[in-house]
Order: C-alpha cells, then sequence, then structure tokens
C-alpha cells in the first residue's frame, strides 16, 4: 500500500502528494514565456513570470510542500527567443530557492538543461515514478517507460484540457478541467517494448490541466482531439473520460456531456 496520498487541490491547478514526512506539490504546463509569444501575435501583455513564481510560492507554503515537480513544458518556445531562456532561468532560480524542484522534460522543454540552475533536477519525458504514493509522472508527450506501467496511476499534462458551457443566449465561456480515465494495463503494455513483469488490471490516468491561467485549450467536450500516443491511441474511448471541475463539481462522462451539448444554440 503507498504510504502517501495525492489529491487535487481545491480552485488550484495542481496537486498534492502527501505523506508522513513531507508534501510535494505538482504542476504542469508552466508556458513561462507565452506571453511574448502573444507578443509576437500583437497582443502586448507584461511578463508573468513573477506572478507565476508568487503563486507558486504561496502554494508551497500553504500546503507546506518540500518539494515542486513541473510535468513538462516548464517553458514555452520550442524555438525559443533570449528574453524567454531569460525568463525562465530567472524563474527556475527564484522558485528554487524557496522549495526543492524537479522537471520531468515536456515537448517545450528543448535545450533546457542549458540554463537549468545547479539545484534544480530534469528528468526524462519518459517519466519518473513517485514511489510514496505509487504514482508515475509524465508529460505525456511520449510513451511512459513500461516498468512505471506498475504503478497504481499515471499522471500527466500536456493537454492543457478545458471545457465549454454555453447558456441559452449562445454565451460561452470555458473551464479548466480534470480528466480522468481507467485503462487496461495489458493492454497499454502491449504497446511499450518488452517487458518481463505485464502488470494486471486497471491503472488509472489522470490529466492535469495547465498551471499557467493565460494558455487557452480546444474545448475537449466540442472537438475532442488529445495529444499524446497513450492519450490518441486506440486504448481509449473518449467517451468513457470523467470530467471534474477545478471546485470538484464532477461533470460526468465526456460522452455524456456530449450528448448535452447536441442540439444546443449554436451562439
Ligand atoms: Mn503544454
Amino acid at each position: 500500500m503507498p504510504s502517501a496520498t495525492l489529491k487535487p487541490m481545491i480552485n488550484e491547478p495542481a496537486l498534492i502528494f502527501s505523506s508522513k514526512n513531507s508534501n510535494v506539490l505538482c504542476v504542469a504546463d508552466v508556458h513561462i514565456g507565452y506571453e511574448i509569444a502573444l507578443g509576437q501575435a500583437g497582443f502586448r501583455i507584461p511578463s508573468q513570470t513573477g506572478k507565476l513564481v508568487e503563486k507558486l510560492y504561496n502554494l508551497t507554503r500553504k500546503v507546506n510542500a518540500k518539494k515542486l515537480i513541473i510535468l513538462g513544458d516548464v517553458k514555452h518556445g520550442v524555438a525559443s527567443f533570449r528574453r524567454e531562456l531569460r525568463e525562465c532561468e530567472l524563474f527556475l532560480t527564484e522558485v528554487s530557492s524557496f522549495v526543492d524542484v524537479e522537471i520531468i522534460r515536456g515537448n517545450h522543454d528543448f535545450n533546457i538543461e542549458k540554463f537549468l540552475p545547479e539545484n534544480v533536477v530534469l528528468h526524462s519525458s519518459r517519466g519518473v515514478l513517485l514511489q510514496e504514493c505509487n504514482t508515475a509522472l509524465i508529460h505525456g508527450h511520449a510513451w511512459p517507460k513500461p516498468e512505471l506501467l506498475q504503478a497504481e496511476q499515471i499522471v500527466m499534462g500536456h493537454n492543457h484540457p478545458v471545457v465549454e458551457f454555453r447558456d441559452v443566449s449562445g454565451a460561452r465561456w470555458l473551464k479548466p478541467v480534470w480528466m480522468e480515465i481507467q485503462l487496461d494495463r495489458i493492454k497499454v503494455t502491449s504497446q511499450l517494448e518488452k517487458t518481463s513483469f505485464p502488470p494486471n488490471g486497471l491503472i488509472n490516468i489522470l490529466v492535469m490541466p495547465a498551471f499557467n491561467p493565460l494558455l487557452g485549450g480546444t474545448p475537449i467536450n466540442t472537438d475532442t482531439e488529445l495529444l499524446g500516443p497513450l492519450l490518441s491511441s486506440k486504448l481509449i474511448n473518449t467517451n468513457d473520460i470523467s470530467l471534474t471541475l477545478p471546485d470538484a463539481t464532477y461533470l460526468g462522462k465526456l460522452g455524456e456531456l456530449r450528448r448535452c451539448f447536441e442540439g444546443f444554440p449554436h451562439g
């Protein structure tokens, strides 16, 4: 039995792993420098790096976390601007001054090792096991390492999931959402390189909303095209994905939600 518990924080895009010894805070998709990309597209937004550092400071204090694990996409640009690399270095230096930082490489984290402070640990994009709570952590753009399928669950980011709401006047708005689905371990394992101990039973997959509040997303109830080899594979029946809002309101399964939308006014 794992000695730690895992739960999403209420109204925050963050997970907390609590154990007897220490708490670990986990966030995904920080996308430092997103506003620089918006600037290129003509939207002038001041740097958000300080705000993101402050938010992480407040969250780690609130839950008394000794460690922060970032599930990939620390930075936004794949071909980064120099300013973005500076912001990213500043972000990691500041955050690692108040909490231990570990990163799982995301698809946007190309070259991140070049400006990583010495006290920050970088893990492979194929994930890492958080032993205390028997949970595998990956970004989601690569398959997990086969041995991670032994875990009770896999937590990932990468999709920035949001759900669209509409009212009768046609107004629309988006909310971040947590996605969860159970998969057969044997079937997932069959997609990976050979492993000598294929585990039995179901594994829980939990997809976190993005930590950066400026990031939009494609609403999964109107256009469900999930990203990443696992979530876009034939193993997933998207109708079976459970959705929960940040305030812990359970929305039901994605298939039911899509049916609710059929015939609803389209603005
Ligand atoms: Mn991302």
